[in-house]
């Protein structure tokens, strides 16, 4: 966050145990929101083989008032903007630190700021030192007694962490609460909120019949959206209990909805701090990919009080130790929510989607980083797709190697030898191997090499004997010329045989054959079912064998991925789908025995994104419309199909977010897109009517994307009426600045994109300041449409560049995220490059860029 001119590295090498500890931590804090004052006591301990050390305290962007050391003031110390170091301490003593900050003014959105009149901290990773001086580091662990006084009136509701323990009436209008956290935690899970805030609460017993007290704070006028919260944390407890053995450990557990928020939602321990857009909900709001979103992030920050908060991070270079265990217990138990073998399918699919739409691109580019990094200058550019998408991968892997249960086992270790600690992705794996006498040393490789591995794929079948060779490698990432090989499962089936069921290969070597012997006829190999390795295969297997997997593969996955290889190749060799793909592609629309939202993914075309990393050299435009075209056709060649899928998976009745109507629901919107697409000219009515008579958002919201990206005449009409409709209603606004930023671009007029949305910056509801507005329109614009942004002319490059260098100055953590869209630019062809280069040196010559920003920009031009 510290704005600086010669950027440090910080190394993992370097980690050395620190030369204090903080044993206990009293905290007494008046929240004024233009100075706010923090008084904080500390029983400090100096650790063992640290004589004659200093005590260096991190600190930044606050003011000191004084120190006293066992009572008495102390006037020797070195005060940096970064730093305070204490000389000639004792072994044991009580330090006590006064120090004011204006929460008011921090637009950063870390430590402790105002939002809409209240009260919120954010302090992973490094925001607590921003409220006080500390050893702000995960592995310094203390508990903590927090006093937080203010006035009545403006902040009624006082929260901390843990258990409320005394609230009073101070006179002149001011109060005070008081609350203990019972459990030894480190700085970064501190959070207070204070404010006009209101609950709902439901008391529940947790598996040893303990009483628990569960709230949801918002604003009152969003206490109708937080029932699909509640519902989500009772759920995400119980299915903790029941898949982990893993309890509750408070009596109270809070989560708490903010408007400015960074990102999705924080883990404090006992008073979770959530970006509204992942608390609220209902139908006439959210969508069903809301009501989803909610759900999985709710889960995630619950499933840290475990994995992240219990058992923690030793430093932040282990931050996937964290975040690859948690988001794999969310995926699960989404998927275990979903209520059916093929909806996990369905979930399993959405998150490979994401894992090769962004994590991949990450992978091959600048910033490519193992999942636990060796380096970083700035910390908060490594909460990426790599440490928690691909993180959770390796953890996947080692429970396919493991299986579910031994899996289990080595979980039950880790608890049993880890808790109330700080540790390591060493420690982690070797819970793993431990627990199952298993040899994990070679797969430790997928924690320190970056890079998606790729397996190529060669099949012989000579004399009824089947062999398929399995070579791998990886390219080169930054630092890392020469990988070794990993420790990569593979799940296969060799299809056609009927006695051959699913095996599990280990491939360890360069190398290596599987030889089948006896067979009369060549089987069609199935493999890396279930995306069981993050690899990129490389795999010419013939189309009529695709056709094969599209209509026959029991692995839902691999069904699926077959359509997208077809899909893929079409695309990319500019050649028509042939007549038997079209008869196969509509059996499966057809097929009453499938899940809507299967279907739904199997005919969404690979994302552009996903399509950049199949070529060497990224021609953006052609890309998107040879996409198109593929999309056009199968649009017009099953266009009665799509009219019929419109009209057989109405919902009617009253909203329900379960997966089968939201799946219904996704495939009818999508058969809506595809009439449009297909030049069906009742489209306009059928959406218009769709939009009017919607009873939920996604039905609302699905009929007016259809409007605006196919330009159809009842658009700026339904457009307006949306806003008109919503204008109170935040997260919605987002969705209509979202859904003009991304809108289809019209191939006549190539930059109309840019010129909307050049105007909605200056719309009176636009605030630059507000981290979800802003994404909803900038990063939207330049992150999420690659048609309208991917132009070979310099205007969006430099509107991406201008908003960069806009944002390095409130909040570089959201400036830091747009920074990276231009990640790949020398994958681009050299018309895109000029100017891509261009805007990357126009930031790179700019003053006062924050160490978020530096990071990135430096990064790509290197
Ligand atoms: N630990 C959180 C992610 C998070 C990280 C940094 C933040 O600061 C701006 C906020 C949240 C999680 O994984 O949910
Ligand atoms: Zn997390």
């Amino acid at each position: 966050m510290a704005r600086t001119e010669t950027p440090v590295t910080f190394l993992r090498s370097d980690y050395k145990e620190p030369a204090f500890t903080i044993k206990s931590v009293d905290l007494d804090i008046a929240l004024i929101p233009a100075r706010t004052i923090v008084v904080n006591r500390m029983m400090m301990q100096r650790s063992a083989g640290s004589q004659n050390q200093p005590l260096v305290l991190h600190g930044e962007e606050q003011e000191l008032v004084s120190v006293r050391v066992n009572g008495e003031i102390i006037r020797e110390y070195e005060l940096t903007p970064q730093s305070l170091t204490l000389h000639n301490l004792p072994d044991n003593f009580e330090l006590s630190i006064t120090s004011a900050n204006a929460p008011e003014k921090n637009t950063t959105l870390m430590g402790l700021y105002v939002s809409n009149g209240n009260f919120f901290t954010q302090c992973e990773a490094e925001g607590f030192r921003r409220i006080t001086y500390f050893l702000d580091r995960p592995d310094v662990m203390a508990t903590y007694q927090v006093t937080l006084r203010a006035l009545k009136n403006d902040f009624p509701v006082l929260l901390s962490n843990g258990n409320l323990i005394k609230q009073e009436e101070l006179g002149n209008g001011w109060h005070s609460a008081v609350w203990q956290d019972p459990f030894p935690k480190p700085s970064y899970l501190f959070a207070l909120v204070a404010g006009k805030l209101q609950a709902i609460q439901r008391t529940i017993k947790s598996q040893s019949g303990k009483e628990k007290l569960l709230q949801v704070w918002v604003e009152s006028k969003d206490l109708d959206k937080t029932e699909h919260a509640m519902d989500s944390l009772i759920a995400s407890i119980k299915w903790d209990e029941e898949r982990f053995g893993l309890e509750l450990d408070l009596d109270r557990f809070m989560i708490v909805a903010v408007g400015d928020f960074n990102m999705g939602a924080m883990e404090n321990k006992g008073l979770n701090i959530f970006n509204t857009k992942f608390v609220l909900a209902k139908p006439e709001t959210a969508s069903d990919v809301d009501y989803g979103n909610v759900e999985s992030v709710v889960a995630h920050e619950y499933f840290h009080n475990w994995t992240g908060n219990r058992v923690t991070c030793r430093d932040w270079f282990q931050l996937s130790l964290k975040e690859g265990l948690t988001v794999f217990r969310d995926q699960e138990f989404s998927a275990d929510q979903m209520g059916s073998e093929s909806g996990r399918a369905v979930k399993r699919i959405e998150d490979v989607r994401v894992l090769r739409q962004v994590q991949f691109p990450e992978d091959a580019g600048p910033m490519a980083h193992p999942i636990r990094p060796d380096s970083y200058q700035e910390i908060n550019n490594f909460y990426t797709v790599t440490v928690y998408e691909k993180g959770s991968e390796v953890v996947r892997m080692q429970q396919t190697l493991l299986g579910r249960e031994g899996f289990r086992k080595g979980m039950d270790l880790y608890f049993k030898r880890h808790d109330g600690q700080a540790v390591t992705c060493d420690d982690f794996v070797a819970a793993m191997a431990d627990a199952n006498q298993k040899d994990l040393t070679q797969f430790k490789r997928w924690y320190s090499q970056a890079g998606t591995p790729r397996v190529k794929v060669e099949e012989s079948f000579v004399s009824g004997t089947y062999q398929v060779t399995l070579t791998q490698s990886c390219p080169a990432t930054p630092g890392q010329d020469k990988k070794e090989p990993f420790h990569i499962p593979l799940l296969y089936r060799l299809i056609g045989d009927s006695a051959s069921s699913e095996q599990l290969f280990e491939l360890t070597e360069s190398s290596q054959t599987i030889t089948v012997p006896g067979l009369s006829k060549k089987p069609v190999l199935s493999i890396n079912r279930n995306f069981s390795a993050p690899v990129v295969l490389d795999f010419e297997q013939p189309e009529s064998e695709l056709l094969i997997l599209l209509k026959e593969d029991d692995d839902a996955f691999n069904r699926w991925e077959a359509a997208q290889k077809l899909f893929m190749r079409s695309i990319l060799n500019g050649k028509a789908l042939d007549a038997e793909l079209v008869s196969a592609l509509r059996a499966i629309l057809r097929d009453a025995a499938l899940d809507p939202a299967f279907k739904d993914l199997l005919f969404t075309l690979p994302a552009e994104s996903y399509l950049y990393e199949q070529v060497s050299v990224i021609d953006p435009q052609a890309i998107h419309q040879a996409r198109r075209q593929v999309r056009g056709q199968l649009a017009t060649a099953l266009q009665d199909d799509w009219l019929w899928a419109y009209q057989e998976h109405q919902t009617p009745g009253s909203y329900k977010p379960d997966a089968k109507s939201a799946g219904k629901r996704s495939l009818k919107n999508l058969a809506l897109n595809m009439l449009a697409d297909s030049g069906y000219t009742k489209t306009d009515d059928i959406a218009f009517a769709q939009y009017q008579s919607a009873n939920n958002m996604t039905d609302q919201y699905g009929a007016l994307a259809v409007l605006v990206n196919f330009s159809l005449s009842h658009a700026q009409a339904c457009l307006s009426n949306f806003h008109e409709q919503f204008k109170s209603d935040a997260l919605v606004i987002d969705k209509w600045f979202a859904l003009q930023a991304t809108r289809q671009i019209d191939l006549q007029d190539t930059s109309a994109v840019l010129t909307n949305v050049l105007a909605l910056r200056k719309h009176p509801d636009f605030n630059i300041k507000n981290p979800n507005r802003a994404r909803s329109l900038i990063h939207a614009f330049c992150m999420n449409n690659p048609g309208a942004f991917h132009q070979p002319s310099a205007e969006t490059y430099q509107f991406w560049a201008e908003h960069v260098i806009e944002l390095n100055h409130i909040n570089p953590q959201v400036a830091a995220r747009l920074a990276r869209a231009l990640d790949r630019w020398k994958q681009f062809a050299p018309n895109y490059q000029v100017h891509m280069k261009s805007a990357l040196e126009f930031i790179s010559k700019q003053m006062n860029l924050s160490s978020d920003v530096a990071e990135v920009i430096q990064k790509a031009l290197n």
